[in-house]
């Protein structure tokens, strides 16, 4: 009896002594991870997911300290500290990376999209390889791309459903020149804003209105302080996963590939969730007391006319190569 006991002793000793190498090769870290949507925004649940991945393949080594509402600054403020390697991760809108690579501004281009499925084949092909590597150039590892999620105006002015009904308007836009272009070409006047800031600036009237995809404008809550909803689907900005270049060269190949696993899990999860919720937030938000215009095909297409010098001004700026490969990966996408 003793004998038995003392070999199972041994033996779960022995397989805890092979849990354990099997762990060896992860080292203790915390991964600090700031985002500006709020934690019930499907991007919690993409990193809850990660979390999970992180907990099961490394035995609880590696761990994702996540800040949301931009509780520990803005999107561009983090990715800079990813570039001083200050800090790891973030999950950020392409748009107000622009400003360091140039070549982004393709995805801030109006009516670049028409769908999901264009944007998933797009950012999930050698095009998002491309910008990929760009990223890298800059100081940033692109773990994977996830959905924000096509746009949509909001404000307190009037409701917009044509073209002419942006005219005046006070609208947010990412501090990105190109969305900057856009809106001024559609006749509203715009005020380039971090994201932690347009709460307030809706609450206290500095401006009229901000645009975002759906589930942004639901969990950020700002149906509490805007009235008219324009399902204008005017850009689709993807989110990216980014990690720091500089704390990435110290992980060794095992830790990469988890965190690149990881992030691809979180991405299914992120976009499933997301394609969901949609529908599901503007229902609510309609509810909540929104005011919504429909935005018809024939008047999305005056919109998109309206704002078409702004490819031929920016072009230049972003650099014929990314453009061509964007698309290049779109008329395939398209079937062409
Ligand atoms: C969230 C932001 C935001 C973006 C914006 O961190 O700034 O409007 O769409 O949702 O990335």
């Amino acid at each position: 009896m003793l004998k038995r006991r003392t070999l199972i002793s041994a033996l779960s000793a022995a397989s805890l002594l092979l849990a354990t190498s099997a762990f060896a090769q992860f080292a203790e870290r915390t991964i600090k991870f700031t985002n500006g949507v709020a934690e019930d925004h499907p991007v919690g649940l993409g990193v809850k997911k990660m979390q999970e991945v992180l907990a099961a393949k490394t035995g609880g080594r590696m761990k994702i300290n996540a800040f949301w509402n931009n509780a520990a600054g803005g999107d561009l403020q983090a990715t800079q500290a990813l570039r001083a390697g200050t800090q790891e991760m973030v999950c950020t809108s392409s748009s107000p990376l622009v400003g360091i690579i140039k070549e982004l501004g393709v995805f801030d281009l109006p009516f670049l999209f028409a769908n999901e499925k264009e944007a998933d084949a797009v950012l999930d092909g050698p095009a998002g390889a491309y910008f990929n590597k760009k990223l890298e150039d800059a100081g940033l590892v692109n773990l994977a791309y996830w959905e924000n999620g096509f746009r949509n105006l909001t404000n307190n002015k009037r409701p917009v459903a044509k073209a002419e009904d942006f005219e005046g308007v006070k609208v947010r836009v990412m501090q990105n020149n190109i969305f900057l272009d856009t809106f001024k070409t559609l006749g509203t006047n715009a005020v380039p804003m971090n994201f932690g800031e347009v709460f307030t600036a809706l609450e206290t009237k500095t401006i009229d209105g901000q645009e975002n995809p759906f589930v942004t404008i639901e969990t950020s809550k700002f149906n509490e302080v805007q009235k008219y909803l324009s399902v204008t689907r005017h850009a689709y900005t993807p989110f990216l996963i980014l990690y720091s270049k500089k704390l990435w060269d110290q992980l060794n190949p095992q830790e990469q590939a988890v965190l690149r696993e990881a992030a691809l899990e979180g991405q299914k999860v992120e976009r499933t969730a997301i394609r969901a919720q949609s529908e599901k937030s503007l229902a609510s938000l309609k509810t909540k007391g929104m005011q919504v215009n429909e935005i018809t095909p024939a008047e999305q297409r005056r919109m998109f006319e309206k704002v078409k010098p702004v490819y031929e001004k920016n072009v230049p700026t972003i650099g014929a190569e990314p453009v061509n490969i964007v698309l290049e990966a779109l008329k395939k996408a398209r079937g062409g």
